[in-house]
């Protein structure tokens, strides 16, 4: 049945390209991104998307994935099976057809509403073409079907029956070439459990397993019943809230279907996160125009009805916003991506499905929760407040930006040259540091800020607070490029902003405060890549007049073996016990320092993170803190 739906489906359209998995192999950027560590993942998520396909449609409730010892990835579902079947294209079966022909998975599979499938959307056979070698079992109709790949995709025998099997379902194996991924054949728990757990948040009700079987055992499981409606709550599992449920409508119009989950926090960011197809649209697009449309404009209504706002007032769409946590997800059968990273929605049917959905069902919600929606009312007019005086305030010091102002900041050591892409600026810890990265550096290129005292936490500040505090005011003057909506990156005066802390709890707690800014008001700064955090050593390994540093415990030991016994170790509790010219050796000098360059690859994930290192509750971010020494890693830098 499966090959009949396989040979209507397929026309002549479909068949324009053929290439072959040579072509993959040759220039695997062009089908997976990179041959990074990122690529690599990329690996497992092709997989697994068609496994969630197959849930998405009904039939299969549980999705194992597995990293077994020797980083071989399995996974598994319990659907009905890929099909076994010839297929009359190809004269091969489907199965062989799914892992050799590109993009063949949507049509051969009979995926006719594909709904998952990532950026780069290009199939099982890119895996094939990329890995040692695959293998595929697919239990169906009490027999057992395998089949295996050798070699980037070669066949190493066709698909035959192996035995019997009272389940059913599709289970796939293989090993990503290391001739392909240089750089890292190693899977990163983390990177693969932060996924999997958004996987779950956006497809409710689907069960998804990952097992780490390489050292010892680590096994989580997801689950949830609620959908994006959990996900908000636990994004907002660290924040004070205004009402206790989170709002959640869902609703399907020509095949395509919408959801939208929010709740209100006490703080004052938005947090706005929309999803077409399980794809993070981080650019926004249609369905999050018509969120913002329609939000506005309920709140804006029943705020009118209720007397709690003058025929002639009006909150603006940030009012309404200030403290929302949102998740707007769809699942459209033929998504258009649009913007600089494709990762804008275009449909403009979109639009007013959101829109819809969202009306008929909050009005409804306001008049069953008249609590919830008073709260969030009188919310939205403390901000509307806020803003009004805020205005007036500007407007009175006759300033339109009071960011705007020309003289550099004091304390700033400035570089000489003029060309911001070859200038450099670091952001110093405390005076002291600041005084020896003043003396030890390059003054042709290397700017010099020191920070005196803690950073505003912008999390839990007012707008006009984070405008006001003085440490912020010198990092926007200096980088000259303004800040929040009125950003320009062509006026930025460094191309490098180096983040440079103490290597202790102090340090990163820093640290992360300083990124959560750059994170939420100079986000195309963190995004165009500019951001960077300098790695100071943390032991000088002496002996006799050779001097070597160590960034980390293991290479300090590695050290100590390699220079012999008499050497004497010096551990740095802080930047500000090193003199000026080590502070140029270790950290400075572009020939031997280490820095590492901050990437958003994620928003919601990075929000997931900073959401619990900025929140209220103490427990997770100590824990956080304590096991990520490194813990850079975990910001996707
Ligand atoms: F494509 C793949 F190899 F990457 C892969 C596909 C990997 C894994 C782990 C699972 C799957 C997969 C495919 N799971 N379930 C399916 N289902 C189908 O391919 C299928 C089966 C039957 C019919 C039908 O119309 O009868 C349609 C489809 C799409």
């Amino acid at each position: 049945m499966a090959e009949e739906k396989v040979t209507h489906s397929y026309t002549a359209d479909d068949i324009q390209v053929l290439e072959g998995l040579e072509a993959v192999r040759k220039r695997p950027g062009m089908y997976i991104g990179s041959t990074s560590e990122r690529g690599l993942h990329h690996l497992v998520w092709e997989i697994v998307d068609n496994s969630i396909d197959e849930a998405l449609a009904g039939f299969a409730s549980d999705i194992y994935v597995v990293i077994e010892k020797d980083n071989i990835i399995r996974v598994e579902d319990n659907g009905r099976g890929m099909p076994t079947g010839i297929n009359t294209k190809t004269n091969v079966s489907a199965v062989e057809t799914i892992f050799t022909v590109l993009h063949a998975g949507g049509k051969f599979g009979g995926g006719a509403y594909k709904v998952s499938g990532g950026l780069h959307g290009v199939g099982a056979s890119v895996v094939n073409a990329l890995s040692e070698w695959l293998e595929v079992e697919v239990h169906q109709n009490g027999n057992k079907h395998s089949m295996k790949f050798v070699n980037g995709g070669n066949v190493e025998a066709p698909l035959k029956i192996t035995g019997s099997s009272d389940k059913h379902g599709s289970i796939v194996r293989f090993k990503a070439d290391k001739e392909i991924f240089t750089e890292t054949t190693a899977y990163n728990f983390d990177t693969l459990n932060v996924r999997i757990r958004q996987l779950s948040f956006l497809n409710k009700g689907i069960k998804l397993i990952l097992i780490d079987e390489r050292e010892e055992e680590r096994r989580v499981e997801y689950c949830y019943e609620g959908g994006i409606k959990e996900y908000v709550s636990f994004l907002n599992k660290n924040k004070e809230v205004i009402h206790d449920n989170v709002v959640y409508v869902e609703g399907i119009e020509d095949g395509i279907i919408a959801e939208i989950a929010f709740q209100y926090n006490e703080g004052y960011m938005p947090s706005v996160y929309s999803f077409c197809n399980n794809i993070n649209t981080a650019e926004g697009g249609t369905h999050e125009d018509g969120f913002r449309v329609a939000l506005t404009r309920i709140i804006n209504k029943y705020a009118i009805e209720k007397g709690l706002l003058k025929k002639d007032e009006s909150f603006t769409g940030d009012d309404v916003r200030e403290g929302i946590t949102a998740i707007i997800s769809i699942k459209h059968p033929n998504p258009q991506y649009e913007g600089q990273t494709k990762t804008k929605l275009g449909n403009s049917e979109v639009r007013k499905i959101v829109s819809t959905v969202l009306t008929n069902q909050l009005e409804r919600v306001f008049v069953e929760n008249p609590a919830v929606a008073k709260a969030i009312v009188e919310k939205s007019a403390l901000a509307n407040k806020a803003r009004i005086a805020a205005k007036k305030a500007r407007e009175l010091t006759r300033r339109k930006n009071a960011l705007e102002i020309s003289s550099l900041p004091g304390k700033l050591a400035d570089c000489s040259s003029k060309d911001a892409a070859d200038c450099e600026i670091y952001i110093v810890e405390g005076d002291s540091a600041g005084g020896s990265a003043k003396q030890g550096r390059n003054p042709m290129y290397q700017a010099i800020l020191p920070l005196r005292g803690k950073i505003l936490n912008v999390e839990k500040a007012r707008i006009h607070r984070v405008f006001e505090n003085n440490e912020i005011r010198s990092m926007v003057t200096a980088f000259g490029c303004g800040f929040g909506d009125e950003i320009d990156l062509s006026k930025i005066r460094y191309h490098k902003i180096c983040i440079m802390t103490d290597a202790d709890v102090d340090g990163a707690h820093i640290r992360t405060l300083l990124l959560t800014f750059l994170y939420r008001f100079l986000k195309p700064v963190v995004e165009g890549g500019y951001i960077y955090i300098t790695q100071p050593p943390l032991f000088k390994v002496q002996r006799g007049n050779t001097v070597k540093y160590a960034y980390s415990e293991n290479e300090m030991e590695t050290i100590r073996k390699e220079l012999g016994d008499k050497t004497k170790i010096q551990r740095y509790k802080g930047l500000g016990e090193m003199n000026p010219d080590q502070l140029w050796d270790t950290t400075m000098d572009p020939e031997n320092r280490v820095l590492k360059q901050v990437t958003i690859e994620d928003a919601i994930i990075a929000d997931e993170v900073f959401s619990m290192l900025m929140g209220d509750e103490v427990e997770p971010r100590r824990k956080f803190i304590q096991e990520n020494a490194v813990y850079v890693k975990n910001l996707d830098i």
